[in-house]
């Protein structure tokens, strides 16, 4: 883009709402009969009373306070990429910076979302590496970190640029084989890289016992349609994906760069987009967003911080949609520097709050809104459905799940692994049939006093505090015998300690 083009918007500063200037004021005390919600002021507070983290990319030279203050999610901008801690043979080196942001996140009481394991760019000594010594890497750098990481992007920009829908035909990807010549690589002969890495991914997370979940990112898949109204065939493929794998696949990270690159604006149909991603059972997370303060051909055209608030409004509209990530936290300290696309201007520890950032506090501290729930999207994948692969080349990932706390004879028994924030938590329940097959299931649960379920997914749900009972919806019901399937909540609160009671019929 050549800035003499460039029209730089005058933002005007968005009125502070009044609730948040009440609080600013040390000696107001609201007395009302109807008692007002109490705005947060700051985004991770906001973000955890609608149930959903909100995160940074960070890097360890830039860890001031208002990190910590601000955001309760932290993905490494650099440090766990292939190029800073991968040996050629799979093992991991220079950890040093990733490891001083976990800790610094864990201190903090922060999520971390590891970024990321395969990917063709920023491979370093990976570059050119066979599928055995990805999945080496691919063990190390999980088990390094374990639980700390609660989720791993495992695959990232997978996709092809300008909305051809295929994969990329560069390394890792030149692995693919397209056995049988249908177009896809989801058949058993077919080899994937993306299905054996997640394959080996979810391996190590089971083995390990490991509440991480796996997750697949990418850029310009976030509305159903680009510039135009062109179907977004790169989010149609990715959606592909995710549906084929999503027996090792448990989340979907939208990158969310939005440019003026006729693929990269925001359209309206973003949130129908992550609507029919969490309509497949995984949780989507905005990863990388950052929006150029002239975006001036994108479907909304109402300036910066109105462009945050469209994002952020159609995560919160989506129950499953559990958290949002920016790119950096000031215009002058990111990649993208020319684009302002951030919160804050400033830089080395001193920053100034944009409209964009009162915008996105705003939207947040309006909750999610379950009056107005959104319009389920037409689904038109790319491919037709196919079953799910078998036999992939790498032999499948024990289906067992930790030691359920029922033992199942008959009937079934039910996990539940939890990813909590300050604040706020995602439970994901995985009920498995004993041995004989179900036709219905419900799980019981209590949750500790404080806590409050605020959203649920693939499942009907009776009560949201103390003792929560949980049952199967039209399409999960029936589980063959042995076999598995997940639902989750969010909540806000601390859940521990918690104990599934399953029952079935
Ligand atoms: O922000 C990252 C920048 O510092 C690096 O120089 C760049 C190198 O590729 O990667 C940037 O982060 C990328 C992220 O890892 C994946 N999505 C796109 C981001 C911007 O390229």
């Amino acid at each position: 883009m050549h800035s003499d083009l460039r029209h730089r918007r005058k933002v005007a500063r968005t009125a502070l709402p009044a609730a948040v200037l009440l609080l600013m004021g040390s000696a107001v005390v609201v007395q009302s009969s109807a008692p007002a919600a109490a705005a947060e002021t700051t985004l991770r507070a906001a973000a955890a009373k609608a149930g959903l983290f909100f995160g940074v990319a960070a890097s360890p030279n830039r860890l001031y306070p208002i990190v910590g203050q601000e955001f309760s999610q932290l993905t490494p901008e650099n440090d766990m990429k292939p190029d800073r801690i991968a040996t050629s043979s799979g093992g991991l080196q220079n950890t040093s910076g990733a490891d001083t942001l976990v800790n610094h996140a864990q201190s903090n009481n922060m999520l971390v979302r590891g970024h990321t394991l395969v990917w063709h760019s920023q491979a370093g000594a990976l570059q050119g590496a066979s599928q055995a010594t990805l999945n080496t890497f691919i063990g190390n750098a999980i088990n390094r970190w374990g639980s700390r990481i609660a989720y791993w992007d495992v695959v990232n920009e997978a996709l092809e640029d300008n909305n051809t829908g295929r994969r990329r035909n560069q390394w890792p990807h030149t692995m693919n084989r397209d056995a049988n010549g249908d177009g896809d690589f989801f058949d058993a002969g077919d080899t994937d890289v993306m299905r054996d890495s997640f394959i080996r991914a979810k391996q190590v997370v089971q083995a390990g016992g490991l509440t991480t979940k796996l997750c697949i990112n990418d850029y310009d898949v976030d509305g159903l349609t680009v510039q135009g109204g062109t179907p977004n065939r790169k989010a149609n493929a990715l959606y592909d994906i995710v549906r084929n794998y999503r027996q090792y696949i448990d989340c979907v990270g939208f990158q969310a760069h939005f440019n003026d690159n006729p693929n990269s604006i925001i359209t309206d149909d973003l949130q129908a987009n992550i609507q029919r991603f969490a309509d497949l059972g995984v949780e989507v997370h905005i990863t990388e967003l950052d929006i150029d303060d002239d975006l001036s051909n994108n479907d909304i055209g109402a300036g910066q911080a109105e462009n945050y608030r469209k994002v952020v409004r159609a995560c919160l509209n989506v129950a499953q949609c559990t958290g949002i990530t920016v790119w950096g936290i000031s215009d002058s300290e990111s990649w993208r520097s020319s684009e302002r696309g951030l919160l804050f201007t400033g830089g080395n520890g001193s920053y100034q709050k944009k409209a964009a950032y009162h915008a996105v506090l705003d939207e947040l501290n309006k909750g999610r809104n379950p009056t107005t729930p959104p319009t389920t999207p037409p689904v038109t994948p790319s491919v037709p459905p196919t079953t799910p692969p078998v036999d992939p080349t790498t032999p499948p990932p024990p289906t067992t799940p930790p030691p359920p706390t029922t033992p199942p004879a008959t009937g079934c028994s039910a996990t539940v692994s939890l990813n909590s924030w300050t604040g706020g938590f995602v439970a994901t329940v995985r009920v498995t049939a004993g041995t004989a097959p179900i036709s219905g299931w419900s799980v019981q649960l209590t949750l500790p006093s404080g806590a409050t379920v605020t959203n649920a997914w693939n499942a009907n749900r009776s009560g949201s505090s103390g003792t929560v009972q949980f049952s199967n919806v039209s399409y999960n019901g029936s589980v063959n015998a042995g076999q598995s399937t997940e639902f989750g909540f969010q909540g806000v609160g601390t859940a521990t300690g918690l104990t599934p009671v399953c029952s079935a019929g």
